[in-house]
């Protein structure tokens, strides 16, 4: 029933009632106000009648009334994993148990899951009567399962991007990676350098100023709303290339120094590639501009990783350039792609030294090097296997089994710059992160997979859901699920079953009643489905 499956699951006979007597326990830590957090969400989704919690402390199941609910927090169960649980429906109580944290609420997300009304199970309010009786033991495939929005080439605003979040949590995806920078704007507010947002994070767009950003407010209150669902969030900030924005803003921060036209009408953001510049590396000045705003990103996002770009590089300008000249002179370098790597590597050694993270790059000239203590994500064919043998961290994101902003049939292709291959269901839900590489899949070097959705051709809310859904519920499975037990009809099914009749969203997002879940049709999605 549940998407991802889990690990093992045995059906058993009958069903626990939800009723007006339901309540949940919890046996877990008097001071742990998370995981109490997490039985109230359970009680509130699913709808029960007196939402509060019980606190039981220790367990001592077998005094508690029937109908009961139980979230069991216990360190010991370590085997489990930080994402893993388990849980017993029974008729007469429900049991789920987690070492920690994560695998609490991603127990309560398989639960809800289960509930998920159907028809026969239902009462006339449509609400949620029974959940089938089931023993399940969970765990992840992958420790990283990501969804990337593009919110820089176009922006979508604080509830939009909470309401993705509760999709990847229910679909337990467990990194959002924020590509809040690039050619077309800059979304996230930094102090120091308020042209950032004053500025470039708008432009004219048919006719009108288009923009948005986030302040850093909004990205705290993003981030704690993640992590309270299970999810780390991942910044990400573009280097060296895809930063026209910045340059619009600080033109000095550019190897010609000019003003950028980026905001203008005219300038064709999405297609115009002539006129894209990428940061001067050989100033100073820039790189303190890049460790002030990562300072300041860092300050915002707690999480252990900063993601700093490093694709696509416009070439032939940093040749041109005295200053990258010069740089290139003194560093004993030989070419653009050398200052590319070097560079790279003062970023990487930046956010582990001094900001004691974790930084991410695209791969991009790997065959020159990899900037040490990074981990790179791999977008074309083969990228990660290299990264791999190399033996290092890799996440393996090859644009033409996992890239959402690719059409996902023949008819979507048509509105599409033509480079863009088809990306059908089917081929999400067959895509093999471990590749043809050798050791990689024992390795641990392998982390996962993540989505990226690219917004240049995304400027609506629906255009965005028929892109991520359901495509984004086949690559939970691939990650998450063991690789023996994926079979695509039944994916489908499960699929139908939880979208209702719009499979288009298969999250069952509840707010109040169990009964209203959050979907929207569209037909596109239907036929996706079909393929
Ligand atoms: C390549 S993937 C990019 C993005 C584009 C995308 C379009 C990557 C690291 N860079 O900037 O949006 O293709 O699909």
């Amino acid at each position: 029933m549940i998407i991802p499956k889990p690990m093992n699951q045995e059906a058993r006979p009958g069903a626990f009632q939800l009723s007006q007597r339901t309540r949940v326990y919890l046996a877990m830590q008097e001071d742990d106000r998370r995981g109490k957090w997490i039985g109230q969400q359970l009680s509130l989704r699913l709808g029960l009648e007196h939402p509060g919690c019980i606190w039981l402390g220790s367990i001592s199941r077998a005094t508690l009334p029937a109908g009961t609910i139980v979230i069991i927090i216990d360190p010991s169960e370590e085997s489990l994993g930080a994402e893993g649980y388990w849980m017993t429906v029974e008729r007469e109580m429900v049991t789920l148990c987690a070492s920690g944290y994560e695998g609490a609420y991603f127990a309560t997300e398989s639960l809800i899951q289960l509930a998920t009304p159907r028809a026969e199970a239902t009462d006339g309010n449509g609400r949620k009567r029974s959940i089938p009786c089931v023993r399940i033991k969970d765990q992840p495939r992958y420790p990283w399962r990501g969804l990337m929005i593009d919110s820089a080439r176009h922006f979508q605003d604080v509830p939009l991007i909470k309401s993705w979040i509760d999709r990847m949590a229910s679909l337990k995806i467990n990194r959002f990676h924020w590509h809040l920078t690039d050619d077309e704007a800059w979304r996230i507010e930094i102090d120091k350098y308020p042209r950032l947002t004053e500025l470039a994070a708008w432009r004219t767009e048919g006719g009108q100023r288009y923009g948005g950003f986030y302040t850093k407010d909004q990205a705290r209150e993003i981030v704690s709303y993640a992590n309270a669902r299970g999810i780390t969030v991942i910044p990400e900030i573009e280097m060296p290339g895809h930063c026209n924005a910045a340059l619009y803003a600080y033109p000095h921060l550019s190897c010609c120094g000019r003003p950028l036209k980026i905001g203008h009408e005219g300038w064709n953001a999405y297609t115009q590639v002539e006129g894209r510049l990428p940061f001067c590396v050989g100033r100073d000045a820039t790189l303190e501009f890049i460790k002030d705003v990562l300072r300041e990103v860092a300050e915002v996002f707690d999480s252990p990783y900063i993601h700093v770009g490093g694709d696509e590089r416009p070439a032939g300008v940093w040749s041109e350039c005295p200053h990258c000249n010069e740089r290139m002179r003194r560093a004993g370098l030989a070419n653009e792609d050398e200052l590319h790597v070097w560079f790279m590597s003062q970023i990487a050694d930046f956010v582990s030294d001094e900001l004691k993270r974790v930084s991410i790059g695209w791969a991009e000239k790997l065959d020159i090097g990899m900037p040490e203590n990074q981990i790179i994500q791999g977008w074309h064919a083969g990228q990660s296997d290299k990264v791999i043998s190399a033996g290092r961290q890799t996440i393996n994101s090859t644009h033409e089994w996992v890239y959402l902003d690719y059409p996902w049939s023949l008819s979507g292709q048509e509105a599409k710059p033509k480079w863009m291959p088809v990306l059908p269901l089917r081929k999400v839900y067959e895509f093999e992160p471990a590749g043809d590489t050798a050791g990689g899949a024992g390795s641990g070097l392998l982390l996962g997979s993540e989505a990226p959705i690219w917004t240049e051709f995304i400027t609506t809310q629906e255009e965005l859901q028929q892109h991520v859904m359901p495509r984004l519920a086949a690559l939970s499975e691939v990650l998450w699920s063991a690789s023996k037990d994926r079979d695509y009809n039944d994916f489908k099914r499960r699929l139908l079953r939880l979208g209702g009749r719009s499979p288009a969203v298969i999250s069952p997002v509840v707010t109040g009643s169990l009964a209203k879940r959050v979907f929207q049709v569209g037909n596109k999605s239907q036929d996706a489905l079909k393929a």
